[in-house]
């Protein structure tokens, strides 16, 4: 199967390193690609950042589509244009917070979530209630590094991850922990050989469950709210979406 993996930031470094954790977790008849938008956000630390990263994704998913890709995997934890995602296609689409919240809620009964900055925690905290995980969360940290440290500062982000996460298994009453950054997706081993407790991370939670899907027969439903979306005309720098007839 091809499972395109789409970095919703612009950063070519971060967008390898996905690629690599996704091609480690994949069975070897999957092919990954990973790829990032053309325009966007060097990282996604806003909503602000992240508005404007789903055109991107977007734009990706209707590229993957004239290659006959077989699942879509969204890796920025705030799962940026997800359901519009779904909307072009009859693919699966993940996103990798709401495959690390699934993956983490079949380990153990509570988890907490440690992302990067602080401002970033809201919006795992939306997702949560949207995607009703909010009872299986305990807390939502922030270790308060950029998401740019990851790739320039790996060291001393790890440190601080790994602070994080033992403050979180020691103070929230949890059985496992959710890394909440596709930056964070080579991260799970050093992290759960440091704090003794199964850490999830959602690059290779979703691939896993990407192959599940294709595995089982099953893409989004063209059944309702996920349908292609009503060709019209787009005007002004959308343009090119005017009439926008996906793969059917
Ligand atoms: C993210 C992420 O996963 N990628 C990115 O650029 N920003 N989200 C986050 N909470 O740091």
């Amino acid at each position: 199967m091809r499972l395109r993996i789409i970095n919703p930031n612009t950063t070519a470094a971060m967008t390898a390193k996905i690629g690599e954790a996704a091609r480690r977790a994949a069975a070897p008849g999957t092919s990954i690609q990973a790829t990032q938008p053309a325009s966007g956000p060097v990282s996604i630390e806003s909503h602000f950042d992240e508005a404007i990263s789903a055109v991107g994704v977007l734009e990706e998913v209707l590229a993957g589509e004239k290659e006959e890709t077989d699942a879509y995997v969204i890796a920025c934890f705030g799962d940026p244009g997800l359901l519009a995602a779904r909307e072009l296609t009859r693919a699966p689409v993940i996103g990798i917070a709401e495959a690390a919240f699934h993956m983490a809620s079949l380990v153990s009964t509570r988890f907490s979530v440690v992302t990067t900055l602080g401002r970033t925690g809201i919006i795992a905290e939306h997702l949560l209630e949207q995607y009703g995980f909010r009872h299986h969360c305990r807390r939502v940290r922030a270790a308060e590094i950029p998401v740019l440290d990851l790739e320039e500062n790996s060291a001393s982000a790890l440190g601080r991850i790994i602070d994080e996460c033992r403050r979180a298994r020691d103070e929230d009453g949890i059985g496992s922990i959710v890394l909440g950054c596709g930056g964070m997706a080579d991260l799970t081993e050093a992290i759960s050989r440091e704090v003794g407790l199964p850490v999830i991370e959602g690059v290779t939670a979703a691939v896993k469950l990407a192959e599940a899907l294709v595995g089982l027969g099953l893409g989004t439903s063209k059944h309702g709210d996920l349908a292609f979306p009503r060709p019209k005309p787009f005007i002004g720098r959308f343009e090119a979406f005017t009439n926008l007839t996906p793969e059917r």
